[in-house]
């Protein structure tokens, strides 16, 4: 399975018809290559365009889109390019991937699920009524979230997203 921040390039490469190769990384023992062109954070994903390494999966989608200015994910108005960032950043943070949960244990998973639900009713609240976060186009807040509808098959409707994410967790982890 592709992980979230690898699946969001993806699917801004597919938006935007680039054709591109991708590389699969052995995490638990990380290639020269990561290596070589992540130096810093020596994390998954890099994109590599004209030989040039760009790392962190928000910059590298604001660079595809700039890059490849057909299809924007990003809107005109500097209010809602604001606005679409901060979604983006909200659902970066705050709403976190499922199986990063069941990395942690007992309390500290519980709490973890318990504030990415709370968080996930923010983003509910955000998509009433809407197709996406800025309306009918699929945008980068909508890139960054992708992961979840991938996971628990719900994109759109939004109403769905917390009964379901709840139904991910209690399917692989009954002895809460
Ligand atoms: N802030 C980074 C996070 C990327 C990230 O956490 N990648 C994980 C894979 S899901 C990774 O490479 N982990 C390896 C490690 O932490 O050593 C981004 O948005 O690209």
């Amino acid at each position: 399975m592709v992980n979230p921040f690898g699946l969001r390039i993806v699917q801004a490469l597919k938006l935007k018809g680039i054709e591109y190769e991708a590389i699969d990384e052995d995490l638990s023992n990380k290639s020269a290559l990561l290596v070589n062109y992540n130096p810093v954070y020596k994390k998954v994903p890099v994109l590599v365009h004209n030989g040039n390494p760009i790392s962190e999966s928000l910059v590298i989608l604001e660079y595809i889109n700039e890059t490849w200015k057909h299809n924007p994910i990003l809107p005109e108005d500097p209010f809602e390019r604001a606005r679409e960032r901060f979604w983006a950043k909200f659902n970066n943070e705050k709403v976190k991937d499922l199986r990063f949960l069941f990395h942690q244990e007992g309390k500290e998973r519980k709490e973890a699920m318990a504030a990415s639900v709370e968080n996930l009713k923010f983003v509910e609240e955000e998509l009433k009524g809407k197709k996406f976060f800025g309306g009918e186009k699929v945008g980068l807040a909508d890139l960054v979230l992708g992961w979840l509808a991938n996971l628990i098959d719900t994109w759109p409707p939004h109403d769905k997203m917390i009964i379901k994410y709840h139904a991910f967790y209690d399917k692989y982890h009954p002895a809460k």
